[in-house]
């Protein structure tokens, strides 16, 4: 039971993916005898955690009608007071004793006055007895909701559904821990793992269903702040314009550009989105010259010089970090190309691979291949991941995958 009633907050936690970053997804539901009575999640940042939420559910429900009308209940979090003050007069369809509730929550609550009040306080103020938490908090400044709620007598116990917690929020462990943008990136290719024609012909080999995924997922970069990412070839030879389409959106994502090349400065019809379009376009580019800096910046685009390994190439583990840190990007969305989807790889960075199959044989030795620029000898040699689904999205089949550690 356990495990089910956990994985539900799993569940609902999900619902809150790339509304809540930088924050964790997080997910509760408060149980009595076997049966959930009250569910919550977080459902933006810097609103209510998913504890709190849940709380809210109940009283909204009546649930603590008992102690309201014995007014033996208050709470010193305003937002849960002010759902006891609007809903008072709810009685629930049955009596419920408070000690007999257990609350399951993914993420160990919060101990710390942050944009909101610590829930482990609020917790212990509902007079629930048990707690179930998935995994412990790795954000130093919140963690110890666990040892608060001990000291005051409720049964915690930790560790339900450990590793699907862990994995529920993954993209907040990059941040906490590398603090560097969380990688998802998307290519496309046909069956013998072309990129397209050897002309450079730029029709899509993806189908029209996944183009509308692909506007999806740049629909939640735009939510979360973050930026979708290309490097120069593509920004050159495709010139895309890495906005949302044909789907009703409130903003648009930013753009990051990888590249050495930068697009001409001169007035007028330039070709190239950034310029006319879109504010929010960083360059991440080698060159130093601070005269260049200001003559972009005045074109409204951002130049961000970032050093060179000894092969040459940007350093992307820096342009990570300043995505996440200077940029506050908390996801990067990278569509390609071929050769910055293998350095990604090389770096270590892909959190998320995501290549969309289109049912289509090239056959030819001259196209490009999906990725590019490895020299391989053995098996031992290629990168490797593990498939964690598969979709059949219209004609192509999406195949999500990570990457094993090694
Ligand atoms: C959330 N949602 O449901 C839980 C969180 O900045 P604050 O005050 O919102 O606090 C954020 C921290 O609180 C977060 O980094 C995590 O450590 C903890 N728990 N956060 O955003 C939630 N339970
Ligand atoms: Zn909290």
């Amino acid at each position: 039971m356990q495990t089910f009633f956990m994985r539900r907050a799993i569940e609902l936690a999900g619902k809150g993916r790339y509304k809540t970053a930088p924050n964790p997804c997080v997910g509760a539901v408060l149980v009595h005898k076997d049966t959930i009575i009250a569910e919550g999640y977080h459902m933006e940042y810097g609103k209510a955690h998913a504890e709190v939420e849940c709380l809210a559910n109940a009283v909204k429900k009546g649930i603590f009608f008992q102690k309201i009308k014995n007014r033996s209940l208050s709470f010193s979090n305003p937002y849960l007071q002010e759902q006891v003050l609007q809903f008072q007069h709810i009685e629930y369809e049955k009596e419920i004793n408070m000690e007999e509730c257990s609350l399951y929550v993914t993420l160990e609550p919060c101990n710390h006055f942050g944009k909101t009040p610590p829930c482990s306080q609020a917790i212990f103020e509902a007079g629930i007895k048990t707690v179930y938490v998935g995994c412990s908090d790795l954000n130093a400044n919140a963690s110890g909701g666990a040892d608060f709620l001990r000291s005051k007598g409720v049964n915690v116990v930790t560790g339900v559904c450990h590793d699907e917690c862990l994995e529920l929020i993954e993209d907040f462990i990059v941040w906490q821990k590398e603090k560097r943008s969380f990688c998802i990136l998307k290519m496309a290719c046909t069956l013998d793992g072309k990129i397209g024609p050897a002309t450079g012909h730029s029709h899509s080999v993806s189908g029209s269903e996944s183009k509308k995924v692909t506007m999806k997922m740049r629909k939640n970069m735009a939510l979360s702040h973050s930026a979708v990412m290309v490097g120069g070839n593509t920004f050159f030879e495709d010139n895309p314009k890495l906005t949302v389409r044909d789907m009703q959106t409130e903003s648009q994502p930013r753009a990051f550009i990888v590249s050495k090349r930068l697009p001409p400065l001169s007035g007028g019809k330039t070709g190239y989105f950034c310029l006319d379009q879109k504010k929010d376009t960083v360059f991440f580019t080698d060159m130093k010259n601070p005269e260049l800096v200001k003559q972009y910046a005045e074109h409204g685009i951002l130049l961000e010089c970032i050093e060179t390994s000894e092969n040459k190439s940007l350093n992307l583990k820096k342009i990570f970090e300043l995505a996440y840190q200077k940029y506050y990007s908390p996801y990067v969305f990278s569509e390609g190309g071929a050769k910055l989807a293998q350095s990604l790889l090389k770096e270590g960075l892909v959190d998320i691979l995501i290549v969309y199959i289109a049912p289509y044989v090239l056959g030819d030795d001259t196209a490009k291949n999906v990725f590019s620029g490895n020299f391989v000898q053995t098996m031992q040699e290629a990168y490797k991941f593990k498939i964690f689904k598969t979709e059949r999205i219209g004609s192509d089949l999406h195949v999500y995958l990570k990457m094993e550690k090694t």
